[in-house]
């Protein structure tokens, strides 16, 4: 969340204002579907932060999770596939007062936003980005994404899936994020805790959250989960311990961490930008200042 001071447009006191609430529109999930957790979470954390739903955008891609921003009363942009985290960083660098939260899936984030996940992480831009793990594409009806694990038959994958998945968490760790996290839609109350941290956070935060997709993926079940994750609080992780943040990332199988793996601090891309010092590009006057020098040069 950017600091008070960064805010755009001066408000009354957060709690006098309305909060991000349930919108008008009711999600089209499954029945069961992880994603009702997800979004419960994300409204839980921005009550529990207080802040005002004028000042917060989500923004998503293509994919079940990634109609999320339709179902909270915050404003909202649902963009195209894998292209989250390029439309939230443009809102950040227009008006860095707002809190941005990008929201989409393992597909979208991993497989063609992967691009734009590396580069926003490197950045350190200050947003916080959430994905609904479900290592399937749902949306397209069960189709192997970038984090099904070898040897899952899907309706791409007949004979089961032969690549190597991707890691979001040490992919993350790789790219310079400032705040690493994993959550379970199946424990809720633990992921407000994940995502209220993260929106406080200075800098790019990422929760990616194990949200089983009920109607493609018989294998990566609530069941699955609850049998396996272990919470890294309550294992004496040092989650500014970037070396300990690596080995536990690469724990799966009987055995699998949720919670805060890594967090550190350091300069965010809005705070070195010296175009923003001057404050948010939505109250800058348009233009140039000085257009004479530059007339001279090209006309
Ligand atoms: C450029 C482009 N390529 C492919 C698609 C088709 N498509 C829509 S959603 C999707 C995958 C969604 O998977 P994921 O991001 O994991 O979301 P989920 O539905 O699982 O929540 C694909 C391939 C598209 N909409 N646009
Ligand atoms: S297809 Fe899967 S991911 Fe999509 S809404 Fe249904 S359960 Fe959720
Ligand atoms: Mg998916």
């Amino acid at each position: 969340m950017a600091d008070s001071s960064a805010r755009a447009v001066p408000s009354s006191p957060p709690t006098a204002l309305p909060v991000v609430g349930k919108s008008e529109t009711k999600p089209t999930w499954c029945p069961g579907c992880g994603d009702f957790g997800v979004v419960a979470a994300i409204e839980m954390a921005l009550k529990r932060l207080a802040i005002p739903s004028h000042d917060v955008v989500l923004v998503s891609g293509i994919g079940c999770s990634s109609n999320l921003p339709h179902f909270l009363s915050s404003y909202g942009f649902h963009g195209v596939h894998g292209r989250v985290l390029p439309v939230a960083e443009g809102i950040r660098w227009g008006n860095h007062g707002l809190t941005v939260i990008g929201t989409g899936g393992d597909g979208d984030g991993f497989g063609i936003g992967v691009g734009h996940f590396v580069h926003t992480m490197r950045r350190n831009v200050d947003l916080t980005y959430v994905t609904m793990d479900n290592q399937i594409y749902g949306l397209t009806t069960g189709q192997a994404s970038p984090t099904s694990t070898m040897g899952h038959l899907t309706k791409s994958t007949p004979t089961g899936v032969i690549e190597t998945p991707i890691d979001p968490v040490a992919l993350a760790l790789a790219s310079g994020a400032t705040y690493v996290a994993r959550g379970f839609s199946g424990d809720v109350k633990h992921l407000v805790d994940l995502i209220a941290n993260g929106i406080r956070h200075k800098g790019f935060a990422f929760d990616d959250v194990f949200s089983p997709c009920v109607t493609y993926n018989k294998i990566n079940t609530f069941d699955f989960f609850r049998q396996r994750v272990y919470k890294l609080e309550s294992s004496g992780h040092d989650p500014s311990d970037i070396v300990q943040a690596w080995q536990r990332s690469l724990e799966w199988g009987e055995k699998i961490p949720i919670g805060l793996f890594y967090r550190t601090e350091r300069p965010t891309y809005e705070e070195l930008e010296e175009v923003l010092h001057a404050g948010p590009l939505a109250l800058q006057p348009t233009g140039l200042r000085d257009p004479g020098p530059v007339l001279d040069e090209f006309v």
